[in-house]
């Protein structure tokens, strides 16, 4: 009786949308990546996983509906400073997932982790990758390292050609810019979307036109850090939340074969990016119901 009455009062701990954690059941499967070992900026992204779940809490979630129940929260990585561990076991857990026929739901932690999450999507499905970033992490060699938060997505290009797009970028140097226009297929700066978003959103259209899945990664840098908006990499000149939606209706028109939402910074953040990923997350999330 007495442990009835401790449950009843008591709360477990912290999930994403207040979700419970029955693998067997569920189509979408969150874990969290504390990782921010490789942190060139303002350190603190490894807090990422814990105040998404705490901020998308205090979000009642009327998108999402009947599909909570569809979502599991599995809790987070072992924690460790290696990149080279962090990606091995993120890679172990996204290749079960998928190999269970279920879709990763991963919560940054800096971006890197999404070297290691394509690598597990595109050994079952090969999805068009679709990042949304204020960088275009191409660097060859960033702060004396080869893998970094700068540089995975050249990593990732140099093994595995796939269509890939990046909206939203606005800070990058010369020769990231050079690898792009030869590598990417589509690229949306932020520049383009505020000069002719009706434009870009027809140019996303047709890159995704002959696609049926699509992986998803967000950089929550990629929008405008006003008002204490706390990521690692702060770059003036974002996507307003209105902005990311329109693209976003375009893309879940589409199978959605994966999730990642990387680098918010709970250090310097008001709850601001925390509560944008949370939300962003059900947005995506509800428009895979229809
Ligand atoms: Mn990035």
């Amino acid at each position: 009786m007495q442990n009835n009455l401790l449950r009843f009062y008591l709360k477990n701990r912290l999930s994403l949308f207040g979700v419970g954690e029955d693998y067997d059941r569920a189509e979408y499967i969150v874990f969290g990546v504390p990782f921010d070992s490789t942190t060139s900026f303002i350190p603190g992204a490894r807090f990422g996983p814990l105040f998404i779940r705490l901020f998308s809490e205090n979000i009642d979630h009327p998108n999402l509906g009947e599909l909570s129940f569809k979502i599991a929260d599995l809790g987070d990585i072992i924690s460790t400073v290696d990149v080279k561990w962090m990606l091995k076991r993120v890679f172990r857990v996204s290749d079960k997932i998928i190999g269970d026929g279920k879709k990763p739901i991963i919560l940054g932690g800096e971006h890197t982790l999404t070297l290691a999450s394509l690598k597990a999507q595109t050994k079952y499905v090969q999805p068009r990758i679709i990042i949304f970033d204020a960088h275009l992490d191409l660097h060859s060699e960033f702060m004396d390292t080869r893998i970094n938060h700068a540089t995975w997505l050249r990593r990732f290009l140099e093994k595995k050609k796939s269509k890939v797009a990046v909206i939203g970028y606005r800070d990058f140097s010369k020769e990231e810019l050079q690898y792009a226009v030869e590598n990417i297929d589509l690229l949306l700066s932020s520049d383009r979307i505020q000069h002719d978003q009706e434009k870009a959103l027809d140019e996303l259209s047709s890159f995704l036109h002959d696609s049926n899945e699509i992986y998803i990664s967000i950089d929550i840098d990629v929008m405008e850090p006003t008002n204490r908006f706390g990521v690692s990499n702060p770059s003036p000149n974002g996507l307003t939340l209105s902005q990311m939606i329109k693209m976003l209706k375009i893309i879940c028109r589409k199978k959605i074969t994966g999730i990642d939402i990387v680098e918010v910074n709970p250090l310097i953040d008001m709850g601001g990016a925390a509560s944008y990923a949370a939300y962003l997350i059900s947005y995506i999330l509800a428009s895979q119901q229809i």
